[in-house]
């Protein structure tokens, strides 16, 4: 008979969706938001290239009046373009070091900053993307605690982008976890099929249509670059800072 007796290792999960988070156990785990195209490669980006916080927050007023408050910039989208309201948008290239260091970011999107606020209550809360895969997955190796990898997707629908990075950093991380998951199998198995080409695979995607409309295909590019970005985003009293 198969022995099912679990491992001393913790656990790792992948839910592919937000509409799916009710039926993990986030409350002792550290969920990594995943939205690849842009918000967490925004984030990792703007940190990276030195703002002292990123302010994730659920809509265009918030973002306005929290902005106010701690003299930041205020930045965000809807359907991918800047919006109405804000100055700036989610492109991960609006935020090189000449502009973004030292200074905060508030910024409001339509999947990753609500799947942040969604996945109040976790244990811990991390940003994950390509530009700082290694950074999170050294963090999750270190911590030795259950981890779910969480994806952004697009209207509570899975999506291809965010499949692949969970799939990327279960196949760099899953020695020191218990992996019982076919989520994570699935993802493991998307990623090894594309790892040579993953441009390619997100072209086929929903998103990467939508934002090749809107001319942004250097963003994608970026977002599917691995460590250009090495910042180690985690959130803390409303605030994303740089742990590394
Ligand atoms: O939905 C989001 O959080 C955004 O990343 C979407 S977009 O790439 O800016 O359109």
């Amino acid at each position: 008979m198969f022995d099912y007796a679990s491992t001393s290792k913790p656990k790792l999960e992948v839910c592919p969706s937000p509409a799916l988070l009710p039926l993990y156990n986030i409350e002792e785990s550290i969920v990594v938001i995943i939205d690849v195209l842009r918000a967490t490669s925004t984030i990792a980006a703007a940190l990276y290239n030195g703002a002292s916080a990123v302010y994730p927050v659920a809509t265009v007023e918030n973002c306005v009046a929290l902005s106010r408050e701690k003299n930041g910039i205020t930045a965000g989208e809807r359907d991918g373009r800047i919006a109405p309201g804000l100055d700036h948008g989610n492109s991960p290239l609006e935020y090189p070091k000449e502009f973004i260091e030292d200074q905060v970011l508030v910024l409001t999107t339509t999947n990753g900053t609500r799947l942040l606020h969604k996945s109040l209550g976790a244990q811990t809360i991390i940003t994950g993307s390509f530009p700082n895969i290694s950074a999170v997955c050294t963090y999750l190796i270190q911590q030795d605690k259950p981890v779910l990898l969480a994806c952004a997707g697009w209207r509570d629908r899975v999506n291809v982008e965010d499949t692949l990075f969970a799939g990327a950093v279960v196949d760099r991380v899953k020695e020191c976890f218990d992996v019982n998951c076919d989520a994570c199998t699935m993802a493991e198995s998307l990623y090894l099929q594309h790892e040579s080409n993953l441009i390619k695979a997100v072209e086929q995607s929903s998103h990467y249509k939508r934002l090749a409309c809107l001319g942004v295909n250097k963003d994608i590019e970026y977002c599917l670059s691995s460590d250009v970005a090495a910042a180690l985003p985690l959130y803390r009293e409303g605030k994303l800072i740089n742990y590394l």
